[in-house]
This record gives C-alpha cells, sequence and structure tokens, in this order.
C-alpha cells in the first residue's frame, strides 16, 4: 500500500491531485483544514490536507520463484489478465461481439468508478463535519443550490439540512431538474416557515396590539401601514397610542399620521397612563401601542418596557425585526424579547439580500410571523406573512424593488 499526503487550496483541487497521482481507485485515509502563515493562525490561508493510499499491484510479469507445473495454467491465465484485462477470452471473438463487450465493460468500469466516488464524498463530508469544517460539497446537479442558500445567507447548519432532504427526497434523475429540486426545497423551508398569523380586530371588547423591538426597525411606519390598513380599506374602528415619548419626532410622526387618516392618537408617560388610554378606547375594534425603540442590552429599557407592557395586557405584543440586521444581532434581539413577545414581524424585506436570515431566525423560535414588510410607502408596503411567502423572500424569488 502506498500513502500519500496532498495538500491544495481547497477540496476539488486537493482531490483533483490525488487522482492524477493515485488514481480513482485512492482511499481517502484523512482529511484536514488548516491554515497556512498568519499571525497565530489567523489571517492565514486556508488549507486542505488529503491524505490518502492505493493498493499497490503486482508490478512484476514473470513469476519469481520457481512454478509449480500443476499451477502452471493458473498462472498463465493470471498473467494474462495483467497483460490483456480486458480481453473476454485469450481467442478473439468477431469483432462487432468484442465492441459489444468493450462497450459494456467500459459502463461496469465508469459505473464502479461513480460509486467509489460517491463513497468518498460522503466520507470525505463526514470527516470534514467532524473537524468542525463548514466546505461540504455535494453531489455536482446539488451544489448550486447549497450555493444559492449561502448566498441568501442561510446558515451552514440550514443548508446541510436543506441539502440532505433534496437528497433523501429527490430521485437521483430529478436532481438536476431545477423545478424539480425547487418544489422539494421549498416544500422544507415552509415546513420552518410554517408558523404564520395574522391580526384580527376584537369582537365585543378591543384588540390590543403593541409593537416592540429596537430602534429604527420601523415600528412606528408599521403601526402606520397597519392602522391605515384596517380603518381606511377594512372599514375598522382604530386607535393609536404611543408611549415612545423619548423623541419629539417619534410624536408628531404618529400625530400627524393619525390625522391624515382619521384615527385618534394618544400620547401616554406612564405604564398607568397607557392603560387608562386602552380603557378610553374601549368602543374601537383595534388599539395599536406604538413603544419606545428599547436596546435588548439596555437593562433599565427592557424593564422600563415590561412595566409598560404589564399594564396594558396586550392581545398581541409584536417583534419587530429588520431584515437587515445581521443574522446574529437579530438572534439576539429575539433572545432577549423573546419572553415578552407574541408574534414576530419581519421589515425591510426589501433592502435585503439575505432573505435567508429569517429562516435562520425561524429554525429557533416558535413564535409565529405576523407580516412583512417591503418599502417605506405607507399603507401599501406590508403584507400578511404566510409559509409560501416567507419561503420566496428567502429564496429571492420576490423583491418587488430590486
Ligand atoms: N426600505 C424600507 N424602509 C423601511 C421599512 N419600514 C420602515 N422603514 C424605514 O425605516 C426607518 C425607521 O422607521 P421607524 O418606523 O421610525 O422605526 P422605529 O424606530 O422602529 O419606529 C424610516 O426611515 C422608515 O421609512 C421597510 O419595510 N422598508
Ligand atoms: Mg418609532
Amino acid at each position: 500500500m502506498r500513502v500519500k499526503r496532498f495538500i491544495g487550496d481547497n477540496v476539488a483541487e486537493t482531490m483533483g491531485k490525488v487522482k492524477r497521482d493515485l488514481g480513482s481507485d485512492a482511499v481517502i485515509l484523512q482529511t484536514r483544514q488548516f491554515r497556512e502563515g498568519g499571525v497565530f493562525g489567523l489571517f492565514g490561508k486556508t488549507k486542505v490536507e488529503i491524505t490518502a493510499a492505493i493498493e499497490e499491484q503486482p508490478v512484476s510479469k514473470k513469476p519469481v520463484r520457481p512454478v509449480n507445473p500443476e499451477r502452471l495454467d493458473q498462472t498463465r491465465v493470471t498473467n494474462e489478465a495483467v497483460y490483456r484485462p480486458k480481453a473476454p477470452n485469450p481467442e478473439p471473438f468477431q469483432n462487432s461481439l468484442a465492441g459489444e463487450y468493450a462497450q459494456t465493460s467500459k459502463t461496469v468500469s465508469l459505473e464502479q468508478e461513480l460509486q467509489s466516488m460517491r463513497k468518498l464524498l460522503t466520507r470525505m463530508n463526514q470527516q470534514m463535519e467532524g473537524f468542525g469544517g463548514e466546505q461540504v460539497i455535494w453531489p455536482v446537479p446539488l451544489q448550486k443550490w447549497a450555493d444559492l442558500l449561502q448566498e441568501r445567507g442561510v446558515q451552514p447548519k440550514l443548508v446541510k439540512r436543506l441539502m440532505r432532504y433534496l437528497q433523501q427526497n429527490l430521485r437521483e434523475e430529478d436532481w438536476s431538474v431545477d423545478s424539480r429540486v425547487r418544489v422539494k426545497l421549498k416544500e422544507e423551508i415552509q415546513q420552518i416557515c410554517h408558523n404564520t398569523a395574522t391580526i384580527q380586530p376584537g369582537v365585543k371588547k378591543p384588540r390590543v396590539i403593541a409593537l416592540v423591538g429596537p430602534t429604527g426597525v420601523g415600528k412606528t411606519t408599521t403601526i402606520g401601514k397597519l392602522a391605515a390598513g384596517f380603518s381606511i380599506v377594512d372599514k375598522r374602528s382604530v386607535a393609536l397610542i404611543t408611549a415612545d415619548t423619548y423623541r419629539v419626532a417619534a410624536v408628531e410622526q404618529l400625530k400627524t399620521f393619525g390625522e391624515i387618516i382619521g384615527v385618534p392618537v394618544d400620547v401616554v408617560m406612564t405604564p398607568s397612563g397607557l392603560k387608562d388610554a386602552i380603557t378610553t378606547h374601549e368602543d374601537k375594534e383595534l388599539i395599536f401601542v406604538d413603544t419606545a425603540g428599547r436596546s435588548p442590552h439596555h437593562e433599565l429599557h427592557m424593564s422600563e418596557l415590561k412595566s409598560f407592557l404589564d399594564k396594558a395586557q396586550p392581545d398581541l405584543t409584536i417583534l419587530v425585526l429588520s431584515a437587515t440586521m445581521h443574522s446574529a444581532d437579530q438572534l439576539k434581539v429575539l433572545r432577549r424579547f423573546e419572553p415578552l413577545c407574541t408574534h414576530l414581524l419581519f421589515t425591510k424585506m426589501d433592502e435585503t439580500v439575505n432573505g435567508g436570515s429569517i429562516l435562520n431566525l425561524l429554525e429557533q423560535t416558535n413564535l409565529p410571523v405576523a407580516y412583512i414588510t417591503n418599502g417605506q410607502n405607507v399603507p401599501d408596503d406590508i403584507e400578511a406573512a404566510t409559509p409560501d411567502r416567507l419561503t420566496r423572500y428567502i429564496l429571492g424569488e420576490e423583491n418587488r424593488h430590486a
């Protein structure tokens, strides 16, 4: 057995070297990723090392030891097999038959080669995962789907889950049929996004809906869209209350807006003020409560928000998250606000190419998604969330402003 180490810039290139040098029967013993150069291994270039081995063929054509005459025939056959491995028989067949045989044996050996390649890939993937490496190779026709998901910002762990789903639920001959792959992929993404629920107006008493979240994500704008939609389009009785008294502009923003659409706007300073304001609007079907942007890292901010919510006891508390935030930041905000919230709402879907980040988030929570907003126009740029719509945003199929 010959064992050799190969080093390259990436797996594909290094595998190429293995194949060129040892042939396709080579067995991969070990793969690892390492960084070359750089300070303390930082900023260096990632390299791939593959250790491979090949069973060596007997090279001698002549028997080295004296041959037992009884076994001579067998030896001759063996040698012949070495010299003319493809010949079906020492006696040549008719040309056409020989051609047919050659064809079959070619197909068989190609198939074998394919199979051994597939096994190698599976093994390499397992080894790479063992090393904590994130680079995983997928069958060629499926690779572009993994690339798409990654480009959309879907995290590696989820890309793997989706790719495995495709491999297990699609026949191999369908891997290169884009329309079939897309249908299957959407099936699994929709499964992750299955939990959606929109706002329903209250029947005998108002439904109270508070929007919370970090500053600048679009809470006030979204309240404007919802209030206009419900009051002007659906002809529902609506009231707006803002507890965001920190910024004069924020109060003005909502007051002006209320005047335009003919909806009352109350400004409250304290949790009990909020409770009183809700009571004065008992005749309404919907009450939207706007809150000040709260930093999830600011303890006082969070406990202040909590005391407003404790007093107001909204029916729905919707956490507003911007799709333009980094996945890790979205997750931090979610973790901090989740105990206070009943629903999620994603804004600025029009501004991001990382629609996949919402998939990362939805995989981590059971909160339903209520709406998606996709622009600054009030009241047009808002849509009810559905599994199908979320999936289309995640895959980048839906981007009105792109
Ligand atoms: N592109 C885009 N901008 C939005 C969207 N929603 C809100 N905005 C903008 O985001 C900025 C902050 O919005 P605002 O409602 O004041 O955020 P708040 O601090 O959470 O109340 C404003 O410039 C809005 O026009 C959206 O869906 N798409
Ligand atoms: Mg605001």
